[in-house]
């Protein structure tokens, strides 16, 4: 019987009589007091008396015995009669929306109870005490309890026992619970979790661990982010966060492959990821109300967003694309951001010019000639460079290039690996006015080899300076010889390479054999020989373009073969396979990209995050995938440096690299010793007996103080960049690292910075305390080395040593080494000059049984050595273990295992290998051959 939403106070007693009614619906009428006559109807199975006034329910409830469903929301009842447990079969119950005090004891008998709603009202009573401030131990005796409400409680914690409920649906809304309770995770079973005004600020790591979750609502909290448990719910379909606190999602937020809706109106977002587009399911998406300017590039693909309605975005700032695209719907934004993608425009092409040469040699005058058509002339315009400046040249014959002039101190070499990549032509310098035959490498060998070793294959011209300065004859015999000489070293070069891939192809057949016969060699080569192999090829292939004749200019008073050089110079770069950049066609995006890059140059800022950097693309309408393209194309024209595959330096993107260049320069500096000594302009707060003791400990230590260095970095800081963020950046180019120790009570010395390209002291007599010069008894020693061929990278021993800082203990260095501790052993390290060779060596000491820390002491550094080399394709190298036999018996040239022995971990069982110096008579342990992982 339904009598819903009428005006009744009251029921005549007759009512009675009905004794056949099994549902009896009463909601929303007036009754004041529990109608008596309902009493009777001793078959009722349903009774809705919800939105009434009823203030007590009589204690002979307990007649309608045959109750299942007993709905009273929305009364004034504060307490139940105690009867109402007698109702075994009731299996709803909801009495929320009334001023109940408490979780009422009855309610533990109610066994068969499947759905239970409680709670006040929002906000009466929650002030008053008229409302539910905790949950009894004994709900947890409902063991068929599916549903749970309790909303508009106080609630802040739960009973332990909580987690045993295997609820489906659970509705704790406007609580005061603020983070979401262990007991909740616990329950694995839910699929609907409403948590909405309560005061949450994150959701807990483990929340994934609601694994059936379909539905989460969590609107009005204080939640900033969400975590990537989150995104583990793989069945959530609809999450609500509106009105809480994000500023943006996570990258991965398309890992909710089955999320259907998405509400995020009314928070702080300023960004969009665009990981959002790869929400294959989502079908509803509100962002309304946020501060969002941009869409992600891809938005437009969104699959099953299609309709107007499903998609809510009013109330943000958009302007890519603008507001009138985004309210005409999914398909004109999809059109639009197709649009951007697809035009192209024609612009002038810039190409990356590297001047290279001795201290001196006239690189910083030939720039000025090149730029200007005149020699520079007051002094200050070529005064040192110090390591590089950048300069843009326009060639007003159609074609700019981004000049990088390098400073021929020794010092600045350590930095170059970070402004060398490829696609630049590159010009070497000569003073021919000084030059002679035994020069010829520190003049010009050097810098091929340089060229070789970091780009192979890179284009090369060759510039005699002071040719104003020379006797027509001389020049041209200075001229020859160079030529002769650097036939020599090409064919010097093209041996290397022509080795290395014997080499290489000895390597192939010995790896290969190892393997099954039947498969093909090349599929079952393991991933390094692979490596090797591909890179000794690409090496002899790659050869450098050397310009065979080289060109005299003079850059004296009266300037000369400066117009025949930018002949030579413009018809070089001409050849598109070699200069993709010539290509005068490029996405509109891409130069919209360099534009706003430019824009960004022109504020207070060094560097920008890979996170500002994706917001910048997204606003031209990249995405990622695509602004990696643009950047790339922007590092090849040389207005851009960034480093993806350095960890350290990984989150930069250096818009303006002579700012990068610029930070280095004030922290490499070939006098350091006298700026520091100007200190007090400087350093204004540093007493002079303590820069003086600051200037000792730098020199002899080549520890200087963070406090100095930032005052050193002070002029380079902006607005935007501190100086501790200048520190940060010198770490992270593995110029430099922290070295603190709390034992010193001075501010200035307790934390220094160690910079490895400073370092010149010999190896320290006193070493034989840690390591001695014979081996002690029962000890072994593993030592692996790597044998780096003919050039060895400048800097790259430096940077290594930085890199390796953080995992070694107790580190003293020298010039050409390191003793230091790692996991409980010693560790020697050593450069070896060894003919044209470095050898890089790893010595560690400890017993047999001990193998396993030694192999952990000294094979993940050589990991981060050969990573570094990584950077060098035209650098050859090999690595090797040393038999530890011939260490102990110090046998001349010990035997080096090669390095395949470092690729094959040991196992249990392995045979001790014979020792081939011994005459295959001795043997080493495997241990000490194979690595031990
Ligand atoms: N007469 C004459 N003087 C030159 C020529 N080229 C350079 N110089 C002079 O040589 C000196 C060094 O020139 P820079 O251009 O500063 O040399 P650099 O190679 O840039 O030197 P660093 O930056 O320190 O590595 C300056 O005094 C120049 O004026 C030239 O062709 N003829
Ligand atoms: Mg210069």
């Amino acid at each position: 019987l339904h009598l819903y939403q009428n005006e009744l106070s009251s029921l005549p007693e007759r009512f009675g009589l009905l004794t056949t009614i099994r549902v009896l619906d009463l909601r929303g009428n007036k009754f004041a007091v529990f109608p008596s006559a309902i009493l009777s109807l001793t078959q009722l199975k349903e009774l809705n008396i919800s939105q009434n006034k009823i203030a007590v329910v009589p204690d002979n409830i307990e007649k309608l015995w045959q109750l299942t469903d007993l709905l009273m929301d929305h009364n004034q009842l504060s307490f139940l009669p105690e009867t109402l447990g007698n109702l075994s079969q009731l299996r709803e119950l909801r009495v929320q929306g009334n001023p109940l005090a408490c979780v009422p004891e009855c309610i533990k008998k109610l066994k068969r109870l499947q759905s239970l709603s409680l709670g006040n009202f929002l906000g009466l009573g929650q002030e008053d005490g008229y409302t539910i401030s905790e949950l009894p131990e004994d709900v947890a005796k409902l063991n068929l309890l599916t549903i749970m409400t309790v909303r508009g409680g106080i609630l802040t914690s739960l009973p332990d026992t909580f987690g045993t409920l295997r609820l489906k649906e659970l509705d704790f809304s406007f609580n005061l619970f603020a983070e979401i309770p262990k007991q909740v995770i616990e329950v694995s079973t839910l699929e609907k979790l409403n948590l909405c005004y309560n005061r949450l600020t994150n959701l807990p790591g483990d929340v994934h661990k609601l694994q059936k979750l379909k539905t989460m609502i969590l609107y009005g909290n204080e939640i900033k982010e969400l975590p990537p448990s989150a995104l583990k719910l793989s069945r959530l379909v609809m999450l609500n966060l509106d009105h809480n606190q994000l500023t943006t999602l996570p990258d991965d937020i398309g890992k909710l492959e089955s999320l259907e809706y998405l509400l995020m109106s009314g928070n702080n977002m300023d960004f969009l990821p665009e990981g959002l587009c790869t929400l294959k399911s989502l079908f509803h998406l509100n962002i309304s109300d946020n501060n969002v300017e941009v869409l992600p590039a891809d938005f437009g693909k969104l699959p099953r967003l299609k309709s107007a309605r499903h998609l809510h975005t009013h109330g943000n700032p958009l302007v890519q694309p603008p507001r009138r695209i985004c309210d005409a719907g999914m398909v004109a934004i999809r059109s639009y951001q197709e649009q951007l993608q697809r035009t192209e425009v024609v612009r002038t092409p810039r190409i990356k010019l590297c001047v290279f040469g001795d201290s001196l040699a006239g690189k910083t005058s030939l720039v000025y000639g090149l730029m200007y058509g005149k020699p520079p002339r007051a002094a200050s315009q070529t005064s040192r460079t110090r390591v590089t400046k950048i300069n843009t040249w326009d060639t007003k014959m159609g074609l700019e290039f981004e000049v990088y002039d390098f400073g021929g101190n020794q010092l600045y070499n350590l930095m170059y690996q970070h402004f060398l990549t490829d696609g630049a032509v590159n010009i070497v310098t000569v003073n021919m006015q000084s030059y002679n035959p035994s020069r010829f490498y520190n003049a010009v060998g050097y810098w091929l080899d340089l060229l070789n070793a970091r780009s192979p294959g890179s284009t090369v011209l060759l510039v005699g300076t002071h040719a104003d300065k020379c006797k027509p004859e001389k020049l041209r015999d200075r001229c020859e010889d160079v030529q002769a000489q650097v036939e020599v070293l090409q064919r010097r070069q093209l041996q290397e390479a022509q080795a290395q891939e014997e080499r290489v192809d000895i390597l192939v057949e010995k790896t290969g054999k190892q393997s099954k016969p039947g498969i093909k060699v090349k599929d079952i080569l393991p991933e390094w020989v692979r490596e090797r192999r591909d890179k000794a090829k690409a090496l002899l292939e790659n050869r450098l373009e050397i310009f065979p004749k080289l060109m005299p200019v003079g850059l004296g008073k009266n300037i000369q073969g400066i117009t025949e050089l930018k002949n030579e110079l413009m018809s070089k770069v001409s050849s598109i396979d070699k200069f993709p950049v010539m290509k005068r066609l490029v996405p509109q995006t891409w130069s919209d990209l360099q534009k706003v890059l430019q824009d960004e140059r022109r504020k207070p800022r060094l560097w920008l995050t890979w996170r500002e950097c994706v917001r910048l693309g997204q606003r031209v309408g990249l995405n990622i995938e695509k602004l990696r393209l643009a950047l790339d194309h922007l590092q090849l024209t040389g207005t851009l440096l960034r480093f993806p595959h350095v960890p350290s330096l990984s989150d930069y993107v250096f818009h303006h690299p002579g700012k990068l260049a610029g930070v280095i320069r004030e922290a490499l500096t070939p006098n350091m010793e006298s700026v520091l000594k100007e200190g007090k302009i400087r350093f204004p707060d540093v007493r002079w007996n303590d820069l003086t003791d600051a200037i000792s400990v730098f020199r002899d230590m080549n520890l200087l103080s963070s406090k100095l260095l930032e005052g050193l970095l002070k002029p380079c800081s902006s607005e935007i960049h501190d100086e501790k963020a200048l520190v940060s950046l010198l770490e992270a180019c593995e110029l430099c690292f922290s070295v603190k120790d709390d034992s010193v009570q001075e501010v200035l010395f307790a934390s220094c910075h160690y910079f490895p390209g400073y370092q010149q002291a010999s190896q320290p007599a006193d070493l034989i305390d840690i390591w001695s010069e014979d081996l002690p008894n029962h000890r072994e020693q593993l030592q692996l080395g790597c044998q780096i061929r003919g050039f060895c990278p400048p800097g790259l021993l430096e940077r290594w040593s930085a890199r390796i800082n953080r995992l070694v203990q107790e580190r003293r260095d020298w010039k050409d080494g390191m003793v230091a501790y790692r996991g409980g052993v010693p560790l020697l390290v050593e450069r070896v000059q060894d003919g044209a060779n470095v050898e890089v060596i790893l010595s560690t000491r400890g017993q047999i049984k001990e193998a396993f820390r030694m192999w952990n002491a000294t094979l993940p550094l050589l990991t981060h050595l050969l990573e570094l080399l990584g950077e060098w394709p035209g650098a050859l190298f090999s690595t090797y273990v040393t038999c530890a036999h011939c260490v102990k018996q110090k046998l001349e040239n010990p035997y080096r295992y090669p390095e395949e022995n470092l690729h094959q971990p040991y196992v249990v069982g392995m045979t001790s290998v014979r020792c081939p110096r011994s005459m295959y008579k001795d043997s080493v342990s495997a241990m000490l051959v194979h690595p031990q992982l």
